[in-house]
């Protein structure tokens, strides 16, 4: 817990979503000095942001939870949002993490003091303080995308992103438009449909769709697992799940594999046995590989996109008018309240920070063709800046909660390099870095996410930006940093 200059080290921890409590704990369970920066008046990130009706976690709920705190009291197989944001707020109580997150606390930006092996954190109201280590765990989706559809600010109605739901728009027995088709489109679809008098579901590219069971769990079962945890472990280690998560990344690398033919099978399968209009099924055909884009997991966006409500419209939005949306062919839909379910910047992590490393280099500037970091953790220029979950992590139907845990004990490793004062910096070398994207950015080009669609998965020149290869192959790498990778450097003085 001490360096070499014999005082504890500092870490800030930016964001206090899934992974910053993650960071958060483990460094309170190893007694480390710490603060947790978060924007917000809440933890919860991604839950916390996101609250439209549906919203529903796409991996099994018993898997969505950090390995040393299993929950016995989810409700359902697949949880829904606001159930993981109680989740989080309960693990946040239970290790006391209140104390340590400074609320509506933005920050604006790091910038690196080379003489002093340390970052300045400057937050919005342009207080400042200095840490010796940072671990950015801002998330990924937080930077709402809206679309550019003309006249789209001319609406009558109440128009909004999914991720900033309005409470008061229309819903019940209105007339509601829904702009796109993602997971986030998918999932209102199947909750509101039956609520609207008429759901216009602006449909840009149809969806493959993944077959998943979806159970409630009764009171006995969560006594059950409250009483026996090998219970719950037996099913967030199952190999239905566990092994899924193996296939499903060996198809992604294997697209003409096994896996990846079984998946497509299933879907296309489930797609043919499941829509009973022709017209119906033609519009919600994909023309692009299963998994391509980031493969939706239903148990009932099939059945509920056929309820009378609902109209899929895949003509081409010509403009938003005051009282609906104008196609290009001059059809015309009247609408009371128009959301839009357009997705994300995916491209800004830690962005609109502003950042600055070691020779004034910022991180606008090292990520001007493509967001990247070293193993998706370090980033060469940036001395002891960690991230969770950064760019290049891998990506896939599985538990973020695993990914971040992995590349929490790849980082833990290179701190304690300067927890025991063998470093005062520690950064991945240019060489190691670049050879590194080298071969990810040929490995992700041949994976299925650049089969040919579109997606939040692909950067701004096309290439996938995730990790390409098998999760085994991550696991590996997140078990031990090679340090003749990193530039390690002693204390000055
Ligand atoms: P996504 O997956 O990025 O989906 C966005 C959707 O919006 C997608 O269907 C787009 O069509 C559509 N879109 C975007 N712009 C437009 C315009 N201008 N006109 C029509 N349609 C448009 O975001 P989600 O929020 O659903 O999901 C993001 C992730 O959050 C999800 O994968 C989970 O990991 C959680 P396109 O496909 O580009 O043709």
């Amino acid at each position: 817990m001490t360096t070499t200059s014999d005082r504890p080290l500092r870490h800030a921890v930016i964001g206090a979503g899934m992974a910053g409590i993650l960071a958060a704990i483990k460094l309170k369970q190893r007694g480390e000095e710490f603060v947790v920066y978060e924007k917000a008046a809440k933890i919860g990130g991604t839950w916390r942001e996101n609250r439209y009706p549906g919203l529903t976690c796409d991996v099994p709920a018993h898997a969505y939870t950090y390995s040393f705190e299993p929950y016995p009291d989810w409700q359902a197989y697949y949880a829904t949002g606001a159930e993981v944001q109680g989740y989080f707020e309960h693990v946040v109580a239970k290790y006391g993490l209140a104390a340590d997150i400074r609320f509506n606390s933005e920050v604006t930006s790091l910038d690196w003091d080379s003489a002093a092996s340390q970052w300045t954190v400057t937050l919005a109201d342009g207080t400042a303080e200095v840490f010796d280590v940072v671990i950015a765990a801002s998330g990924v989706l937080h930077h709402p995308r809206l679309p550019e559809i003309e006249g789209l600010d001319t609406f009558a109605g109440r128009a909004f992103h999914t991720a900033r739901w309005d409470e008061h728009a229309p819903i019940d027995g209105a007339r509601v438009g829904l702009v796109g088709s993602g997971s986030t489109g998918i999932q209102i679809v199947t909750a509101i449909n039956k609520k609207v008098e008429r759901l216009v579901h602006f449909q840009r590219s149809p969806q493959w769709v993944m077959p998943v069971p979806q159970f409630p769990y009764s009171e006995e079962d969560r006594e059950a697992f409250r009483r026996d945890p090998a219970l719950i472990d037996a099913i967030r280690f199952a190999d239905e799940y566990i092994g899924n998560i193996r296939r499903f990344t060996d198809a992604i690398t294997d697209v003409d594999g096994p896996q990846m033919l079984a998946i497509e099978q299933i879907c296309r399968d489930h797609f043919e046995t499941s829509i009973r209009d022709p017209e119906l099924k033609e519009k919600l055909r994909p023309n692009y590989r299963a998994a391509c884009k980031r493969l939706i997991y239903s148990w009932c966006y099939f059945e509920e996109v056929q309820h009378p409500a609902v109209f899929v419209e895949t003509g081409r939005i010509a403009r938003v008018e005051p009282h609906g949306v104008r196609m290009a062919g001059g059809a015309f839909h009247e609408l009371d309240t128009l959301i839009l379910a357009t997705g994300f910047h995916a491209d800004r992590f830690i962005r609109p920070a502003g950042v600055t490393g070691e020779g004034e280099m910022t991180l606008d500037r090292f990520w001007a063709t493509r967001p990247t970091a070293h193993y998706a953790v370090t980033l060469p220029h940036f001395p002891n800046l960690f991230m969770l979950n950064g760019p290049t992590g891998p990506v896939g139907n599985f538990s973020l909660i695993d990914i971040a845990e992995r590349q929490w004990d790849y980082i833990d490793q290179l701190i304690d390099l300067l927890r025991k004062g063998e470093a005062a910096a520690v950064m991945p070398t240019v060489e190691a870095h670049e050879a590194y994207e080298e071969r990810r950015v040929a490995a992700a080009k041949t994976t299925i996410f650049g089969s040919g669609c579109t997606s939040w998965y692909l950067d701004a020149t096309g290439v996938p930006s995730s990790w390409p290869w098998s999760y085994d192959a991550f696991a590996d790498a997140m078990a031990k940093p090679v340090l003749s990778e990193y530039a390690i450097r002693a204390r000055v003085g």
